[in-house]
């Protein structure tokens, strides 16, 4: 296995894991071993933030706040137009190191990388559109509008699956808005945190940014707590399991803190008889197989309609047959490993319950051995036939396990697709303008995300991410979700001579 993408990213095998920017603080004692799924080898170790070092960052990036609030918004997106081009110049170490690391294909760490890349663009353009309104007052001689100020240092934390992209559209955006971030990266992709580091430090140092306006802590929960306990952290943007966010949510409300969670999802695509079957195979095969099954977005239910049902499965079985599982970096393989044994566990431990529940397997599962699959975390992608209300339907196993469920009118699909605890991403299958336009009424996809004649995942930077009930109810990344990065200041001059009160209120002296 060639490594060479570490060195170019300035990775050793030991490095201290609390950034405040480009110094590392404090001597780390204990360390996070980062093991790569791929083969199973130790990539690196990186230190975890004691509670004394996560002080010293949150001092820095205290002081750092003070001075990058007051500078231009257009200036602080050149300064991400920079990492932009940085990233596009580091595009292939890091793509490898994303796949290697995580564990996805490397068409999909390329993907990611350009992912960041995506968004850097993005917050350039907004760096000079951070609109707030202007209204009329009631009053003579008034004038009020609103406008939007940094809410000063954003807490991080991210998730193992997307370790790279999904930092980026909440930092580059919190940046752009003036404000400073401090990252825990998951404790699974340690490195990846730290290759985006490196990158970017160069180009605030060359831009004389202050230190501490990107920090970097390392750790598990524990550390992510330090953060969400703090009132000096205004918010807290989490990606994770909709238990984590429960837990995070909680406690940053009960300080009053804002919150903004991207947490599970359970996806479906409905597929009506007026489909095109190719773009049903594409797009359900990439949205349940794809970053083997480990997006927030994977495609996890087909609701398929009970007269082409059995067309399709039989197409599903031929098609995932065709797989190619194996090393990732190979670019002839379509999946690559499960993160690590504990989900290769989960996995197991759901075909399980798909059995126990009633569920038949239509393409079994099971873990892959051989030399090549030594790290233990290859798992073959399965599909099972099962109703939805089966619990095991109803909770978001985090692998490549494709449920397929039989429907006979599209409300009662559409029910269905709802009837789950989470709400993030769905799709429908359908060339019939009535069925998609119904799909997306206000009686269709309950989900932040709703496509038609797309698969559940591989969602574009430009719009905004994430979605309702167990989702979390968080945005991220386009359109206006820079708005949960700022507050929102209203604004009344009074340039008369006199002081009327608003709603006719008299009060004289
Ligand atoms: C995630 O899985 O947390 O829409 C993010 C997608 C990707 C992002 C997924 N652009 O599948």
């Amino acid at each position: 296995m060639n490594t060479n993408f570490l060195k170019q990213l300035g990775l050793n095998k030991s490095n201290e894991g609390t950034w405040t920017g480009r110094k590392s603080v404090g001597k780390s004692t204990e360390f996070i071993e980062s093991y790569s799924p791929v083969d199973g080898k130790l990539i690196g170790k990186v230190g975890i933030t004691s509670e004394k070092d996560y002080t010293k960052v949150v001092r820095k990036a205290e002081d750092a706040f003070k001075k990058w609030r007051k500078v231009p918004a257009p200036k602080r997106g050149e300064v991400i137009r920079q990492y932009g081009d940085a990233l596009r110049e580091n595009k292939d170490a890091l793509g490898r190191l994303v796949s290697y690391e995580m564990g996805k294909s490397l068409q999909e760490g390329w993907g990611e990388v350009q992912e960041m890349i995506d968004i850097c663009d993005f917050a350039v353009g907004l760096s000079r559109q951070l609109y707030g309104l202007t209204m009329h007052s009631e009053r003579p001689g008034h004038r009020m509008y609103e406008q939007w100020h940094p809410l000063g240092i954003v807490g991080i934390i991210s998730a193992f699956n997307f370790p790279v992209a999904v930092w980026s559209w909440n930092a580059m955006i919190a940046m752009v808005c003036g404000d400073v971030c401090i990252w825990k990266a998951s404790e699974k992709t340690p490195l990846c945190a730290i290759a985006c580091n490196n990158i970017f430090q160069k180009v605030l140092k060359a831009n004389k940014v202050p230190e501490g306006v990107n920090c970097i802590i390392n750790g598990d929960y524990k550390v992510g707590e330090y953060m969400t306990y703090d009132p000096r952290v205004p918010l807290i943007s989490a990606t994770g399991s909709s238990r984590m966010g429960k837990i995070v949510g909680s406690v940053v409300a009960s300080r009053l803190g804002k919150s903004l969670l991207e947490l599970g999802g359970n996806n479906a695509i409905i597929v009506t008889p007026n489909s095109d079957l190719n773009v049903v195979l594409a797009g359900a095969v990439f949205g349940a197989v794809g970053t083997c099954g480990q997006r927030c977005t994977s495609t996890r239910r087909l609701i398929i309609h009970e007269s082409i049902y059995s067309k399709v499965s039989s197409q599903l079985k031929k098609a995932y047959k065709q797989l190619k599982i194996g090393n990732p970096l190979d670019p002839n393989m379509h999946v690559g490993p499960l993160i690590d044994k504990d989900a290769v566990e989960a996995y197991l431990n759901s075909i399980k319950a798909i059995k126990e529940q009633g569920g038949k397997m239509l393409v079994p599962g099971g873990v892959l051995k051989g030399d090549e699959y030594d790290s233990g975390c290859y798992v073959k992608p399965c599909i099972a036939e099962v109703e939805n209300h089966y619990k095991i339907v109803q909770h978001e196993t985090f692998a490549p396990i494709l449920y397929l469920i039989k429907y006979n009118e599209l409300e009662e699909a559409i029910q269905m697709q709802n009837n789950v605890p989470q709400g993030l991403s769905s799709a429908i299958m359908t060339n019939n303008l009535k069925e998609a336009e119904l799909f997306l009424s206000s009686a269709g996809s309950d989900c932040g995300i709703a496509n038609v004649n797309i698969g559940t995942s591989g969602a574009e930077i430009g719009g905004a991410f994430g979605g309702e009930k167990e989702t979390g109810g968080g945005r991220e990344s386009g359109s206006d979700a820079w708005k949960a990065y700022m507050r929102r200041q209203t604004n009344t001059i009074n340039y008369s001579d006199e002081l009327p009160l608003a709603q006719g209120i008299k009060f004289d002296l």
